[in-house]
This record gives structure tokens, sequence and C-alpha cells, in this order.
């Protein structure tokens, strides 16, 4: 190798050493610059015979574009490089799944809500709502609830503020009201027809009306607190008030409603005195299942009785002719031995983990 190549080789080497444009331009500095090699190889051209200079002068030439074009590789090697660090540091993961907006759902409850308002409509019946906060009136006189009942002591219900010594206000211990509300506004339109029609009847009526048939789901409050007992809870009633609506109506209605809510066609149910208020004679309702984790044992999922006749008369309606059957029953229950759970609280804790996993 002459020296000629030899310093080529040795600028190689150099520009392929620098990191930084910088240091490049150093050592592009000590072969092309001012007072670089190849300048002073020029510089010595000058004491050469002029048939030397000629081919000497080309040979340098040669070897000053091949420096040249080494410098012009490494600059953009270096400017390659750069580029690289930079999209290696701004990379995007295109692969990563994107982040979803999160899918609501209903509570399990409301799911159990719903399916009581879907079975209870396919067998006609109307689905009434109505105020939490309830005058006494229609919480307790109306349903035949004695002054001096305890349910009516504050150590068990509710009371707010708005309402009077005589009418005082609280928050709804069962969902009857809705129901006592309904069944007015059913008799106030179906007597002011009777009226129009001109019989007019005062007090009581006992003229032509189609049934009332009506369920009443909704949020209900009582004093009370533990593992099994929340003071907000939900319940669902039942009314159905006709000429000819009996006991067994209740008991065939009520079966029906049970196999189909628990999808169990062989589930059995059992009546057992008992007593409420608002209806005589009364009875818990017990359902057995003959299937599954809980085949064998007798269940307490609703109370029911026929409609008191004090009952019927706040109504409006005269209990001479028209007669009625009540139930009234737990969807937080309903829901807890339909998916197997076990504490009541896990519904009233807004626990995404627990909530998220139904439907
Ligand atoms: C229970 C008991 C019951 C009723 C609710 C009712 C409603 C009207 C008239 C008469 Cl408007 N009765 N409701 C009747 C019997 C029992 O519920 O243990 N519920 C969980």
């Amino acid at each position: 190798m002459n020296e000629l190549n030899a310093l080529a080789e040795s600028a190689r080497a150099a520009f392929a050493q620098a990191v930084t444009p910088a240091e490049l331009e150093n050592a592009k500095a000590l072969f092309l610059g001012k007072s670089g090699r190849i300048t002073e190889l020029m510089k010595a051209l000058a004491a050469l015979p002029v048939e030397e200079k000629k081919s000497r002068g080309a040979a340098i030439n040669l070897v000053k574009q091949a420096i040249e074009a080494a410098l012009q590789q490494s600059r953009q090697a270096l400017v390659d490089a750069e580029l690289q660090v930079q999209l290696q540091a701004e990379a995007l993961d295109v692969t990563l799944p994107g982040r979803r907006r999160g899918q609501g759902g209903l509570h399990p409850v409301s799911l159990t809500l719903e399916r009581i308002e879907a079975i209870f409509g396919s067998m006609g019946f109307d689905v009434a709502d109505g105020p939490e906060i309830e005058t006494d009136w229609f919480n307790f006189t109306a349903l035949n609830t004695p002054q001096d009942h305890p349910a009516r002591s504050m150590h068990d219900t509710f009371y707010v503020e708005g309402g009077t010594d005589e009418a005082p206000h609280l928050l709804r211990t069962h969902t009857s009201p809705m129901q006592i509300r309904h069944a007015v506004q059913h008799v106030k339109h179906h007597r002011a027809a009777d009226v129009a029609a001109g019989r007019l009847s005062d007090g009581l009526f006992s003229g032509d009306m189609p049934e009332i048939r009506v369920i009443a789901p909704g949020r209900t409050y009582r004093v009370d607190s533990d593992a099994t007992h929340s003071p907000m809870f939900h319940q669902c009633e039942g009314l159905w008030v006709g000429e000819n609506v009996s006991f067994k109506d209740l008991k065939f209605v009520f079966t029906d409603f049970c196999r189909k809510f628990f999808e169990s066609d062989d589930l059995v149910l059992r009546f057992r005195p008992s007593f409420f208020p608002f209806t005589e004679p009364s009875a818990e309702i017990d359902i057995q299942f003959q299937t599954g984790p809980l085949a064998g044992r007798w269940l307490e999922v609703a109370g029911s009785g026929q409609v008191h006749p004090n009952v019927i008369r706040n109504m409006g309606l005269d209990p001479e002719r028209y007669i009625g059957f009540a139930f009234g029953m737990g969807p937080d229950r309903l829901t807890m031995l339909r998916y197997g759970v076990s504490d009541l609280r896990l519904f009233f804790d807004g626990d995404i983990r627990f909530l998220s996993q139904f439907e």
C-alpha cells in the first residue's frame, strides 16, 4: 500500500471514530483543512519537476476525492444514527389493545325487578310508581295500621321534615302506598264515568269497573342495619282487586310467578297462616326447589293475604262488592337466592368487581 492509500485509509478510520458531528468536523480539518495533510501534500508539489508534478498531482486529487467521499458517508451515517435514536425514543406500540369505554350494566336487583315486571306484565298486571317520601296516611292509616302500632314509632320508621303533627312525612316503609295511590286513581277514574253517565254515587264506589291488577316495585326504608338488613331495601308488592278474586287466584298467580322467576317447573309452594294489619286472613308464602343446590328446604319468599275490608274502603271501594288479594316480597332476597349471594350488603357497597358479574 503506498503512502497515499494509507492516508485515505487513516482518514476513513478517523471519520468512523467520530461519534458527534463536531468530532467528525475536527477529523475533517486534519485531512482537508487549511493545514491538513492533503493541503501539505499539494504545497509539496511545487518542489517537484514538471513531469512528476502532473502525475503526483492527479494521484493526490484522487485521494482527496476518496477522503471527501468518506467524509460524506460518515456525515450521513451520523444523521442516520441520530434519526434512529429519535425513532426509538418516540416509538409507539401500535399492537397494544385500545382503551375501551367502560360498558355499564344493570344492578342485579334492577335485573330482578325487570324480571318481576315482565312476568307479572305477561299476566296483565300494571306497574305502579310513587313517591319515596310519603304521608303517614298512605303509608300506615290507609293500610289499617293502628295509631299505636310499633311500626309507626321513630324506632322503626324514618320521619322527615315537611309534614305536620297530623300528617307527618316519612320514608315509605313498604311499597303499599303506591298501590293505594294507584287504586284510588283507578276508582276515581271509573267513578267519574259513572257520574257522567248519570249514575251519581256517593261514598264508597260499588259501580262497574275493570279489575285492579298492579304491582308496585321500589325502594323502601326502615330503621334497621345488620348483616341481613339494610336501612334501604327493595320491595315489590302485588294487588289484584275484583269481584271474584280469591286465594286460589293468589296461589295460581304466585306459583306461576315463582316457577317462571326461578326457571324451575317443579318448584312447590306452601302457605302458612300469618298476620298483617292490611290483610285478613294472611299467609306467609314458602317455596321449595326439588332440584339444584337449594332443593328440599322451605324458603320464605313473600307475605300475602286477602285485602282487609278497611283497606278496600280506603281505596274508595265498597267491600260488599269488591274483594282481592295482595302480596309483598323482597327483590333483594330473591336476587340472593337466584344468584347464590350470601351477603345482602354486597348489593349496596357499590364494588364494581362484584356488580360487573351480573349479565
Ligand atoms: C311481607 C308482607 C305483604 C301486602 C304486603 C298489601 C297491599 C295493599 C293491601 C293489602 Cl295495597 N296488602 N300488601 C299484603 C300482605 C303482605 O307483605 O312480608 N313483605 C315482604
